[in-house]
């Protein structure tokens, strides 16, 4: 399928699923960005959990983001229960603007509902020249290290840094062993998993991909994913008015749709600490780039970028049942 394709698709099923014209939108660009860089589990397989979250009622699909600024460095989206995608691309101008006047900012995304990835978020604000972190919780799934009984989401830290005449340096990560997605892909393909992802409902670690989803997924990296974890949950719950990954699963009631609650982006000015020098210690930055690449070390989202510039010029390959399973959403 050719980039546009994907997006008439994406844009079709969403609208015919009953999402407002400026949701479908937005969330359909992130659906093939996706796709584009070959993120799988967030590209148009998410139509699925899309539709799946408005046939149960979990999003609302006019919700209308009301803008605030409790601060002069601050800014909230009240996304009123929409999903995340349009609730940002409202508030994003504003941060960018309030951090080049403040050197610093922060975006609350409030009660909005998540499924995206968050890489087209602090990539954006990076190509603007800004230095950006964004993260969210999501569900309970994901146990603290030690445990073995869902607390977390599956939380993921994104972070964005402008590079001159090139890609921005951009990672984004969920702090559980993968994203919930990339299991959900396994149990749809029937494929086992690693037996580090997570264990079943008795708290036994398993390789069965469906017994992880009913049980509870590991966070990366044992006790210190684990704190990244409760790091994310505090950062876009409380500390901005918003659900932790327990409250979300619980306000679900059982729907299985995507997580509701907040997120949190800040985005920094480098001539806020910097002024005119900001060019010049932004290129010493080029230097740590330049040592990780010559020995061989990938940066993070140079396969994305790699398959950027593939898909723009091949288009992108979406299996044929998962195709299927999409066009059956389409009414009529
Ligand atoms: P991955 O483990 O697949 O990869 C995460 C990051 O690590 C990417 O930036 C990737 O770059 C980089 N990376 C991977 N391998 C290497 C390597 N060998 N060397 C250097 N860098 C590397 O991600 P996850 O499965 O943890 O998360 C996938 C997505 O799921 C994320 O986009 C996240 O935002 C999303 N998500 C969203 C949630 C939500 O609540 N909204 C919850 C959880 C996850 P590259 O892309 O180039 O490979
Ligand atoms: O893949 O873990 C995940 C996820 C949760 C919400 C959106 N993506």
């Amino acid at each position: 399928m050719t980039l546009d394709d994907v997006r008439t698709l994406a844009r079709t099923v969403l609208r015919g699923a009953g999402l407002a014209p400026d949701h479908a939108d937005a969330v359909a660009e992130t659906m093939v960005a996706g796709e584009r860089d070959g993120c799988r589990s967030h590209g148009v397989y998410r139509l699925l959990v899309a539709a799946n979250s408005i046939a149960r009622g979990v999003v609302v699909v006019d919700a209308k983001p009301v803008l605030s600024e409790p601060a002069r460095a601050l800014v909230r989206v009240e996304g009123g229960g929409g999903f995340a995608q349009l609730a940002f691309e409202r508030g994003r101008p504003v941060l960018a603007r309030k951090a080049r006047e403040y050197g610093i900012a922060a975006l609350a995304l409030n009660n909005v509902v998540h499924f995206a990835a968050l890489w087209p978020e602090v990539e954006a604000l990076a190509e603007d020249g800004l230095v950006a972190i964004a993260v969210t919780p999501s569900h309970a799934w994901v146990a603290p290290a030690g445990g073995t009984q869902p607390v977390f989401g599956t939380n993921p830290i994104a972070f964005g840094w402008p590079r001159p005449g090139g890609h921005p340096f951009v990672f984004d990560f969920a702090t559980s062993a993968v994203a919930r997605g990339e299991i959900e892909l396994h149990r749809r393909a029937g494929k086992p998993v690693p037996d580090d992802w997570g264990y079943d409902a008795e708290g036994q670690p398993t390789t069965d991909a469906a017994a992880v989803l009913d049980g509870a997924m590991r966070t990366f990296g044992g006790h210190k994913g684990s704190a990244l974890a409760a790091m994310v949950e505090l950062l876009a719950g409380p500390l901005i008015g918003d659900m932790t990954s327990r409250e979300s699963i619980d306000a679900d009631a059982g729907r299985g749709g995507s997580p509701i609650g907040g997120e949190l982006i800040i985005a920094i000015d480098p001539a806020g600490f910097l002024g005119d020098a900001a060019a010049e210690h932004l290129g010493r930055a080029e230097a740590m780039f330049a040592a990780i690449e010559a020995q061989g070390a990938r940066l993070p989202s140079q396969r994305r970028y790699a398959a950027r510039e593939r898909s723009l010029a091949e288009g992108v390959v979406v299996p044929g049942a998962l195709h299927r399973e999409i066009l059956a959403l389409i009414p009529g």
